[in-house]
């Protein structure tokens, strides 16, 4: 018997334990990195690294970290989260003028069906072969070839190209947004709460607007979702891809789970799903009659509670930039591996500031200052420190850089590359009025 969302919340077991971090697996997947094609790199990393940030009480990383799930919020929140849609295939194509109705791969080189690479992206022509992300380049040759095999198209991709699309679509986003967060490179959420007077429908028509002011001042679609927490946000704008956008309002949450399969949620990987499906719990309100304390015995109470709370709508509803950034760095790789230590602490020297101005352009300030040295070879070691209070005083860092690379660079050895990160991220409450967001 299945029960309604509103029976489920009498008969649930009250008992919920708060979190203070989650397993691996539910943790945002990194998606893929390009490494420039010359050898000279300066860039800015987006590391996904949840050691680095537990600093502030509100600013919990990940989705489905709770801590601040909890934090009373003075009321409803409503949260849009756009996600582009086929990004990388849909500025390829835009750029080359190329037919949409034709399928387009971004990957690695198929190497006529024995490249070793994966797919990065396809259009929506060449998903209909069943090629999707991440799937491996020659399997994708081998459902839809290319030329003169068949009417696949490949392209390696650039990311410039794609990180200059995403500049102008966050543009566009973050100017109703109270508080914005650029996720990754095609997706944002948005606190929309302020913007539309807690109106859901004004909401809606407000990603309308922005969906036709991407479309044609970009030229690309893009899928919306709104709802009250980030979760439900993220997992609506998936719901009528491409080009749609789905609304939870905070009393239909039961209703968009009833039947839901469990893998849907973000954070329930394979192994998870098939260790439920085991047990007979395939959909997530399955799972979630099952009850919080009979989950929690078989898959872990953190898990349990966790889940519990997605389909109540408790979990995060914060938009912050510093959920998705947990560090600042930058490094450089030399062309040629370098003897001279002070040439390269000089580099280094360069690397701080540059990483110090970015972070004070973002109004942020960081409690751990972390070195980056790679030797000939590729042998790479990351020196750190941390101070007692999160601070954004070039001189402070500088002086810590230079002792960490003083005191542990191995002298005689060539170094290929150096690099700063400030880690520990905190945002003063004075800076937090100008965060809006932040280009790559
Ligand atoms: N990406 C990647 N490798 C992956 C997944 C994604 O390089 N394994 C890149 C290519 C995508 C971009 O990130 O275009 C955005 O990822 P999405 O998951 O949002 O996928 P798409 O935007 O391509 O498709 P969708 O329409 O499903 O959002
Ligand atoms: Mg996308």
């Amino acid at each position: 018997m299945r029960l309604s969302y509103r029976q489920h919340q009498r008969s649930r077991n009250p008992f919920t334990q708060p979190l203070e971090e989650l397993p691996v697996e539910f943790r945002p997947k990194e998606k893929l990195v390009f490494l420039s094609p010359t050898l000279e790199v300066l860039f800015c990393e987006e590391y996904i690294n949840f050691k680095h940030c537990g600093q502030r009480s509100q600013g919990v990383p990940g989705e489905q970290m709770p801590t601040s799930d909890t934090v009373t919020e003075p009321r409803e929140r409503i949260l849009v989260h756009c996600d582009l849609d086929a990004f990388f295939a849909a500025v390829e194509i835009l750029h080359h003028s190329l037919d949409p109705d034709k399928p387009l791969i971004i990957g690695s080189d198929p190497q006529a069906g024995r490249g070793r690479g994966i797919v990065s992206t396809c259009n929506y022509a060449a998903r209909a072969f069943g090629i999707h992300s991440a799937m491996p380049i020659s399997e994708a040759w081998r459902r839809c070839p290319g030329h003169p095999f068949g009417p696949g198209h490949y392209i390696r991709g650039s990311r410039g190209l794609y990180s200059r699309a995403s500049r102008r679509v966050m543009a566009i986003l973050q100017e109703p947004a109270e508080f914005f967060e650029k996720a990754s490179i095609d997706e944002a959420y948005l606190d929309v709460t302020k913007a539309v007077d807690g109106d859901w429908d004004a909401a809606f028509a407000l990603c309308r607007t922005l969906q036709n002011s991407i479309e044609e001042k970009v030229g690309l679609t893009a899928s919306f979702g709104i709802a009250p927490t980030r979760i439900l946000a993220k997992m609506s704008s998936e719901v009528n891809k491409p080009k749609g956008i789905f609304r939870i309002l905070p009393d239909e949450i039961g209703d968009f789970f009833e039947g839901r399969s469990l893998r849907e949620v973000p954070g329930i990987g394979p192994k998870r799903a098939t260790q439920l499906a085991e047990w007979g719990l395939v959909t997530v309100d399955e799972a979630y009659v099952y009850g919080e304390l009979a989950l929690g015995r078989m898959a872990g109470e953190r898990f349990a509670s966790w889940l519990t709370r997605v389909v109540d709508g408790t979990t995060s509803s914060e938009v912050s930039p510093l959920r998705s950034r947990k560090s600042v760095g930058k490094e450089r790789t030399f062309s040629s591996d370098q003897t001279d230590h002070e040439a390269v602490l000089d580099v280094l020297r360069a690397l701080t500031q540059g990483v110090l101005a970015r972070s004070r352009e973002m109004g942020v300030s960081g409690r751990l200052a972390e070195v980056k040295i790679r030797y000939t070879g590729f042998e790479t070691h990351t020196h750190g420190r941390s101070i007692p209070v999160a601070m954004d005083e070039p001189e402070v860092f500088l002086r810590l850089a230079e002792n960490l690379f003083a005191t542990n660079v191995q002298h005689n050895r060539g170094l290929r590359l150096v690099g700063f990160r400030l880690g520990q991220l905190d945002m003063p409450p004075t800076r937090q009025a100008i965060l809006k967001w932040e280009e790559e």
